[in-house]
């Protein structure tokens, strides 16, 4: 669309254009934003004794406080006129040490952050799982790597619907499985930072990556399992997952560029989605991985399909998928897809698929949003879609004044274009959408890049206190939300 002014009146979609109860909201994550670390009985997690690169060198022991200062933010919500919240729950919070004792005080801040949303009329989704492992759980078992580890998240997770289920009616089981999964233990540049290469003190990245998503598929089968059977009915909710998606274009025509550009579908979507909708990984990632890839039971197959009430999907950005499997820059693009035989990059014949944002890997690139939902549709039957993470950062550009960081009219333009390639996937094409949550409300700690990206709809002042200032996105928001409600 021709964007001829940064009102959402002028643009050409508000929320009256989205269907009735599409719900707009914004995204976080325990570790990026609360700090508060030594607080309330909370123990370390893998991220906080991480020792690898954080290019900055700061950690998050303060991040945005969080922790602190939710009333202040659940109001700066309540301004835009958002009318739901994502964040996650820090599992060391609740068992300090990834299992036995209930630490209370964990439980009743989270009791006061999702009681305080709700007298705003914001609806809490809650993601159990944001990357944050109990270092405890790494320390006795290796975490993930281990078996053990089904059980012991089956408690948290319980635990949780127990304790918060009554007022929490949907459920991000996991965030991501498949970058935690790559970074974490392929090429360890995100915690735990396992690894074969040099960079890593240990690990096995040819195994390891797939060990850990097997038992993340289980974990996440056991416990909606569980949710189906003892709390689904009672507290009345839906339970999902949230996966990471690039939309990936073939950089040809060429027969061997398709076949290559779905082999890389299959490794990112595919990898999770189909053991989830169909129980069993997608035939080319058996075939490709050959024994290093584990199998499931036929009853674990069973027990996998259709635990998902929605399919959560974080969508940023596109890259041309080509045949071509040996090169190192796989590494620095966050792509590793050799076992794929598949390259992906955001460039063809050297030029660039979209503008950049700041992070190396985001480039802008709308239509990949309707693509996208238009892959799943097809591919997996037209399931429920949540976007739960949308969004596009700026530098930490100390140079510049405050006020003019404010204007973000890349970021306003960026939103009015997903939103309405989304909305052409959901009034064109059919898809089964109901809705959007932007990455993300404040500025905050963006793991490996620290303090130096900037994915607020509010700007923080790291030199001041931490205070929050409305970027002008913002503004656009609270009057495309404004708006009647269809
Ligand atoms: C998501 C997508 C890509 C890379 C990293 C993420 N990609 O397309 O190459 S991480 C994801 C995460 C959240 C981050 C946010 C922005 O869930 O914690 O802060 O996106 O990177």
């Amino acid at each position: 669309i021709v964007v001829v002014g940064i009102q959402a009146g002028l643009s050409e979609i508000n929320r009256a254009s989205f269907p009735k109860g599409f719900v707009f909201g914004t995204a976080s994550a325990a570790f990026q934003y609360e700090g508060a670390v030594k607080e309330d009985g909370r123990r370390p997690t893998i991220w906080d004794t991480f020792s690898g690169i954080i290019i900055d060198g700061s950690n998050a022991d303060v991040a945005v406080d969080q922790y602190h200062r939710y009333v202040e933010d659940i109001q700066l919500m309540k301004d835009m006129g958002m009318d739901a919240y994502r964040f996650s729950i820090a599992w060391s919070r609740i068992f300090p040490n990834g299992t036995g004792e209930i630490n209370q005080a964990g439980v009743d801040h989270y009791n006061n952050l999702i009681n305080a949303l709700l007298a705003k009329g914001i609806e809490p989704y809650v993601t159990l799982y944001h990357w944050d492992l109990p270092q405890a759980l790494e320390d006795k078992y290796i975490g993930w790597l281990n078996r053990r580890i089904i059980k012991d998240f089956a408690l948290y997770a319980e635990t949780c619907f127990e304790k918060f289920g009554d007022r929490v009616k949907n459920w991000i089981i996991f965030n991501e499985p498949r970058t935690f999964t790559v970074q974490g233990y392929y090429s360890g540049y995100e915690a735990p930072g396992r690894c074969s290469s040099l960079l890593c003190k240990v690990g096995n990245s040819t195994t390891e990556p797939y060990i850990v998503a097997h038992n993340v598929l289980l974990s996440y089968a056991t416990v909606a399992d569980s949710y189906r059977r003892n709390y689904k009915e009672k507290q009345n909710g839906s339970i999902g997952i949230s996966l990471d998606v690039k939309w990936y274009e073939p950089v040809t025509n060429a027969t061997e560029n398709i076949e290559a550009t779905q082999r890389a579908q299959d490794f990112q979507l595919g990898w999770f989605l189909d053991p989830l909708i169909f129980g069993d990984y997608p035939s080319s990632m058996r075939s490709q991985v050959g024994n290093r890839l584990p199998t499931f039971t036929e009853s674990e197959s069973a027990l996998l399909k259709g635990l998902l009430d929605f399919v959560g999907i974080n969508h940023y950005t596109t890259y041309y998928a080509s045949e071509n499997a040996t090169n190192s820059i796989f590494d620095l693009l966050n792509d590793c897809v050799s076992d794929a035989n598949a390259f992906a990059i955001p460039f063809k014949d050297g030029k660039p698929i979209g503008d950049k944002a700041n992070s190396i890997w985001l480039y802008i690139v709308p239509y990949g949003m309707r693509s996208v939902m238009k892959y799943i549709k097809e591919k997996y039957g037209n399931p429920l879609v949540i976007i739960t993470e949308n969004g596009m950062d700026d530098p930490n550009n100390l140079l510049t004044p405050v006020k003019d960081v404010l204007k973000d009219e890349k970021r306003i333009k960026y939103h009015i274009d997903y939103l309405t390639n989304l909305l052409a996937a959901i009034e064109e094409d059919g898809c089964n959408v109901k809705g959007y949550f932007v990455w993300s409300l404040l500025d905050n700690w963006e793991w490996v890049a620290g303090f130096t990206s900037r994915f607020g709809l509010y700007f923080v002042d790291y030199n001041d206190n931490l205070k929050r200032y409305p970027k002008n996105s913002v503004k656009w928001f609270k009057n495309f939300l404004s708006s009647a409600r269809s």
